[in-house]
């Protein structure tokens, strides 16, 4: 347990509005979203500013308590939640909201951890410029936990995941020193890229508050349209011509199979398939381009040749944003439509973009051999290479036994990952949830790289105990 000085200094260091440690305001902070990961806590702290996590950390240090840092808690893997202990303090980043800077000719925006995705890519809008990084919690996930996770989405197959869309960091490391990365620079060969160190460490390395990240051109056209296909090899076939007809202006590329689109349009208001006839599989598409008009008969021709070889069975095309809006929101109510149709199986994996096809027929095998009647729910990036081979439980089962089945469903599918060379975490890192499987997955020469990293920047073990390294 932690001594009530310390929790008492630690406190003071925030001041009364820096804190919450009543049960009631605590609470939501200590259980992620699908109820599988609870934890308990004294105190949650809510600094204000880069000095005040300096002055909290260094106090951490010396009484030896450990931090469990936590964004906008929609981490996937449980990574954000203390152990139920209650032996570690909770450090919230919510508070650390200041737009640092913007500037437009370097194409770069200085920011504090706390602001959220959404925030930052509106300020980037205000200048005229993108911050492309996207994804379905950004009205709620900050900035730092997209570092801390090296954050995917939809926008990766263009611009890259967030280690590749961020320049500078700063970092308060476990003793409490301020690790000053802050630059803007494209170009820095002095020495080893610290900063990539922290970006996907999941705040076993230190506590992530702020970053410079990179801005883009506004696209001036931007296409839209679902196609439905016969299966997934077929849609990484229309991936490939697609980059073809387009030049490689192809922003997004999802793939959904009919019972996620079943799931959407059951579960979801207003969320509609906007086909006549249900088909297995669904893509989406996105390109864009900085000069209008060009990007619209690519995908035409594209389309027509598709649908006259039999590639593509049918497909629609937003005429405006709302019709966009319309074809993204099917994509985008999966997630909430697989958690209200009860337990489900996650595995956020990828492949080869070309080891797709095989991975997800085999897997699929594999999970219903294992649980018969399981339905699998196989969505998501395929442009990247990375699916979500989620398994929702038989219908009608009971949800604890069915989740019950975690470990063994989760070995089964990664073992296919491995075999087609894959990642068991292609975006969501590994938190809690994937701990042991690291161990079994990961290079064992990797593995103890990673633990002498681990030793040398938090020699104590006070950062986020228990998470990532097995
Ligand atoms: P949290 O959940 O609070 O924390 C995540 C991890 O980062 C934890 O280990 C925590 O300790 C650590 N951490 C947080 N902040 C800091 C910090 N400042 N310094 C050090 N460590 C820190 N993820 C994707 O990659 N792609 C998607 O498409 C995607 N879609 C999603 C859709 C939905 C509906 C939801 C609920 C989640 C989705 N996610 C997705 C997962 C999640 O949103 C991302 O992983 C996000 O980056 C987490 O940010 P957060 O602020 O909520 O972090
Ligand atoms: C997405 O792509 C998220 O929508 C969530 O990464 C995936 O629910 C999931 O498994
Ligand atoms: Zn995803």
């Amino acid at each position: 347990m932690i001594d009530p000085g310390t929790l008492d200094a630690l406190k003071q260091i925030v001041g009364p509005n820096g804190y919450w440690d009543r049960p009631e305001d605590m609470a939501p902070r200590l259980v992620e979203g699908r109820g599988l990961y609870r934890g308990a806590t004294p105190l949650v702290l809510r600094p204000a500013s880069t000095p005040e996590v300096s002055r909290i950390m260094e106090a951490c240090h010396s009484a030896r308590v450990p931090v469990v840092p936590q964004g906008g808690n929609t981490g996937m893997v449980g990574g954000q939640i203390p152990s139920a202990d209650g032996t570690a303090i909770v450090l919230g980043l919510d508070r650390m909201t200041t737009l640092r800077s913007v500037d437009p000719l370097n194409n770069t925006i200085a920011v504090d951890a706390g602001l959220t995705l959404q925030q930052v890519q509106d300020a980037a809008r205000q200048a005229d410029r993108l911050f492309p990084l996207s994804l379905g919690a950004e009205g709620t996930c900050l900035i730092g936990g997209n570092l801390a996770t090296n954050a995917g989405g939809t926008a990766v197959l263009r611009y890259g995941n967030m280690r590749e869309l961020t320049l500078g960091l700063e970092v308060v490391l476990a003793d409490g020193r301020v690790l000053d990365l802050m630059t803007g620079l494209r170009k820095d060969n002095t020495g080893y890229d610290l900063k990539d160190l922290f970006i996907g460490s999941e705040g076993t390395l230190g506590i992530i508050t702020g970053a410079v990240l990179k801005l883009f051109p506004r696209p001036r056209e931007t296409e839209t349209l679902m196609v439905a296909v016969a299966s997934p090899q077929a849609a990484v076939d229309l991936l490939a011509r697609a980059q073809a007809a387009t030049g490689g202006q192809i922003t997004a590329f999802e793939i959904m199979p009919r019972f996620a689109v079943e799931l959407a349009t059951t579960h979801m208001d207003g969320v509609r398939d906007p086909f006549g006839a249900p088909h297995p599989w669904i893509a989406l598409i996105e390109a864009s381009s900085g000069h209008a008009g060009s990007l619209r008969p690519a995908l035409e021709g594209l389309i027509a040749l598709a649908l006259d070889d039999g590639l593509v069975r049918d497909a629609v095309r937003a005429e405006s944003l709302d019709q966009a809006a319309a074809l993204w929101a099917v994509r985008e109510a999966i997630p909430p439509a697989q958690k209200k149709e009860g337990g489900s199986i996650k595995h956020d994996v990828s492949v080869p973009v070309s080891a797709m096809p095989a991975f997800i027929g085999e897997a699929t095998t594999v999970a219903e051999s294992l649980i018969p009647g399981a339905r699998v729910c196989a969505f998501g990036h395929i442009g990247d290479g990375n699916v979500h081979f989620n398994v929702s439980q038989p219908a009608g089962a009971d949800r604890d036994e069915f989740l019950a089945h975690w470990d063994a469903m989760q070995t089964a599918i990664h073992a296919v990952v491995a075999a087609h060379g894959g990642a068991i975490s292609a975006e969501h890192g590994i938190g809690q949830m994937k701990r042991h499987a690291l161990a079994q997955h990961k290079n064992p020469v990797a593995l103890d790289t990673m633990k002498a990293i681990k030793q040398a920047l938090d020699p104590l073990g006070l950062l986020n105990p228990g998470k990532l390294l097995p």
